[in-house]
């Protein structure tokens, strides 16, 4: 089935945010934020911003009823900066106005007076002075310390991985207009509809039930706005309730860039050691994460990279902490994969370094020790259905990449302008909210009476083709024409208390809280077509829109049962709920069984330098993914053509600069690059393992919005190795790899 949206992208009548229609008399607001990274605020004047014309009022934390507390885990960030700032782009005050236009000129009116503090940017510096935004987490299993004497091999390193900025192309934003009693509606650009519900209701001091908030679709999220849309949307509330007007906030490119987090930069440093015969027997790992000013979803992320320290590998002995570091940059925050990559990188890394020290192809360590069907993860979980060894072999003979790796040989042996680079990347990722609690969803089904659906779930279209899957399950458990069925708006009216649309997933706790509903309307449904043909339920089958018994045709169409059931009373609305079971974890031991299933795959990546200029290209990319049994491989492979892209931009041109005062300096689309048609694999090909799928994933097609990513991280290793064919010595774990660094890795000596 094609994706339910693709006529509506491409003729312009999609509808995002900025295309709800405006009542009249609506205000636009704007931020205005520090301007520097950290200090005190000594004096704010309004006078001059306040008295412009067209401008309504400029509102600070002075002005919230209720608390001016927008953390999402840990209540630790302000809505509005009160006496201090802490990162530039913090938002300080909110300038109203008849016209967005007036309200950016009111804004440059403010006047502001700061004491400057020492501004902290880098992870480690923030941890040696005990800035840490949460206590340290260790997870564990063995005892690496005991291991070490025991190892032939044993190397050590350091790691460090630049942040990621999400680039949805539809910036943050909300619309927000009062209702009726003091009700408010919000339109917000969200992932999780509920958190921007219940941060109003905070920050405003009214109930829950007097906010609606209402989704049609996101221009593009990548976990940028499973956080961070909540603070935008408070912002329109709160001017809206004050003034009874309605308000809409759409922030600009570069206010975007400045004010939100982004992935988190990692800082990190690794022990590994190795047996004879090349065995990981202990790795013992340290993480700085750079967290930002405030927690987020820092807390959650840091617990997904403990969970992914061993990626794809089986090791017995293993110790990974996480320093949380608090430094004056704006709170990080969650990005497809969510601390996962982070986690994986270091480990390749980690493997990389071996294979130079051993003079051996890294994917020798690799196959030697990935993953078996019942090993045992270090968090607890036996590997169930995760057969990564297959996927190994099966990219090996489905690309032939031993023949490519000799065939890369000979290429750099008679190449001197240019070198190419193979890297394998392995991935195997655990899908489930890390928190068991927000495993959870629901579904609300009308039928109507002409036998059209309307179907609501708490699931948010944001480009990954969601709604599709929706009306595809909806279709599937009744057995008619998905045209029939109409995907409603995500609205905390119809679908209560949701937990974002997050941790791939959506199309799981959705999907299978809506099948649920469906399965008992369908019950309801056979049960009256039963009654009209003197049959036993159990011998009714609903098939392509056609009533049968024991097989035989009835004569009886779906309209006609639906017309008979409403007749007869027959109640047409059902809600589903959805738990996932089996899961559960135990933090303080960090051991449990945490996720539904796992995701695994491999990746070849083939680069080619060019070693006079230091440009490159990603030659190829073979994939064979896990996709269970793909209930949309349009669909799906769409999200690893998309996410392997992200990926390596995330790992070779996407630089986020900031100067020595926390200023981020790559604040425009000039100055921060995303790949392009140009720069996206010459050749991605996309094969499916063959695989049974999973009973916990929706019709056993499994989770697939951020595993691919990682794929990507191959790419870094795949431009080491090309880098290395012209200058052995060359050796670093410092991503991004941009031309520049590729440049002079080629003629420096070794970086670390
Ligand atoms: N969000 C979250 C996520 O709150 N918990 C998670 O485990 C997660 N994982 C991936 C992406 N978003
Ligand atoms: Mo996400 S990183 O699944 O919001």
């Amino acid at each position: 089935m094609k994706n339910i949206d693709s006529r509506g992208h491409v003729t312009g009548q999609s509808i995002y945010l900025d295309d709800i229609p405006i009542r009249e008399n609506t205000l636009y607001a704007t931020v205005f934020d520090s301007s520097i990274a950290h200090g005190k605020i000594l004096e704010l004047d309004l006078t001059e911003a306040e008295s412009y014309p067209g401008v309504q009022q400029v509102f600070t934390y002075l002005d919230i009823p209720g608390e001016n507390q927008i953390g999402g885990i840990i209540p630790d960030e302000v809505l509005f900066a009160e006496e201090e700032v802490h990162f530039q782009g913090q938002p300080i005050a909110l300038v109203v106005a008849d016209n967005e236009r007036i309200a950016l000129e009111a804004r440059k009116r403010i006047r502001v007076k700061y004491e400057e503090y020492e501004a902290v940017t880098d992870p480690r510096k923030a941890a040696e002075k005990g800035l840490l935004l949460l206590p340290p987490r260790t997870f564990a299993s063995g005892n690496p310390d005991k291991e070490w004497e025991n190892c032939k091999y044993v190397f050590k390193g350091r790691v460090d991985q630049g942040g990621q900025e999400h680039l949805y192309i539809e910036t943050q934003g909300a619309y927000c207009y009062p209702m009726e009693n003091g009700n408010m509606m919000v339109h917000s650009s969200t992932q999780s509809p509920t958190a921007v519900q219940r941060t109003i209701a905070k920050v405003l001091d009214v109930s829950m039930h007097e906010i609606q908030v209402d989704v049609v679709r996101l221009g593009g999220a990548f976990g940028g706005k499973e956080d961070q849309a909540t603070g935008w949307a408070v912002m329109t509330a709160l001017a809206s309730k004050i003034l009874g007007k309605s308000v809409k906030l759409s922030l600009s490119r570069h206010d975007d860039l400045r004010m939100t987090g982004k992935r988190h930069p990692y800082s990190s440093d690794f022990k590994i050691g190795f047996s004879e015969d090349l065995k990981i027997q202990a790795y013992e790992v340290t993480y700085y994460q750079n967290g930002g000013a405030a927690n987020d979803l820092s807390p959650a992320i840091s617990e997904r990279t403990l969970f992914h320290t061993t990626n794809s590998y089986f090791i017995p002995n293993v110790r990974a902490t996480l320093y949380s570091c608090k430094t004056n940059l704006p709170p990080n925050t969650a990005f497809r994969g969510f601390g996962g990559p982070q986690g994986m990188f270091v480990i390749e890394s980690a493997i990389a370094k071996a294979a130079m020290e051993l003079n051996i192809p890294a994917s020798v360590i690799q196959e030697k020790n990935l993953l078996k069907e019942k090993d045992v993860f270090y968090y607890g979980q036996v590997a169930e259905q995760v057969n990564i060894g297959k996927a190994w072999k099966s990219a090996f003979s489905e690309y032939k990449i031993a023949k490519k790796q000799e065939e890369i040989k000979i290429f750099n042996k008679n190449n001197q302008i240019f070198k190419k680079g193979l890297a394998l990347m392995p991935l195997t990722f655990g899908i489930s909210f890390t928190k068991t609690p927000m495993n959870q969803a629901r579904a609300l089904v009308h039928i109507y009476q002409d036998g059209s659906l309307g179907v609501s779930t708490g699931a948010i279209e944001m480009g990954q083709g969601v709604n599709t899957k929706m009306v595809q399950v909806a279709a599937q458990t009744f057995s008619i024409d998905p045209l029939r069925v109409k995907l409603e708006s995500t609205n905390t009216t119809r679908v209560a208390n949701t937990s974002p649309t997050a941790a791939s997933t959506g199309a799981d706790l959705n999907g299978q809280a809506l099948q649920i509903a469906c399965k008992t309307l369908l019950l309801r449904l056979r049960k009256m077509a039963a009654k009209m043909t003197d049959a036993k339920v159990r011998d009714i089958e609903i098939r392509n829109e056609k009533v049968y018994v024991n097989d035989e045709e009835t004569g009886i169409g779906w309209e006609k049962l639906i017309e008979t059931a409403f007749l007869n009373r027959v109640n047409l609305t059902e809600s589903g709920h959805y738990a996932t079971p089996i899961i559960h974890f135990d933090a303080d031991k960090g051991k449990g069984h945490p996720f539904a299933y796992h995701v695994y795959g491999v990746a070849a990546l083939v680069v080619k330098i060019d070693v006079l200029r230091g440009i490159y290209e990603t030659e190829e990319v073979d994939i064979i993914h896990d996709f269970g049994k793909s209930m949309n491989p349009i669909i799906d492979t769409g999200q690893v053509e998309g996410a392997v892209v992200q990926g390596i931009g995330y790992m070779t041109m996407e630089e986020l600069a900031y100067d020595k005062t926390g200023r981020l300096l790559s604040n425009s689309l000039s100055t921060y690059k995303v790949p392009d048609i140009y720069s996206v694999p010459k050749v991605l090909k996309v094969k499916p393992l063959k695989a049974a799928g999973h009973k916990l994933a929706i019709l056993k097609s499994k989770a697939v919005g951020e595993p691919p990513l990682m794929y990507g991280l191959g790419v870094y290793f795949a431009l080491q190795n090309a880098i290395r064919a012209f200058n052995q010595n060359f050796e670093a774990f410092d991503a991004p790899m941009t031309p520049e660094k590729v440049l002079m890795g080629l003629y420096g000596k070794r970086s670390k």
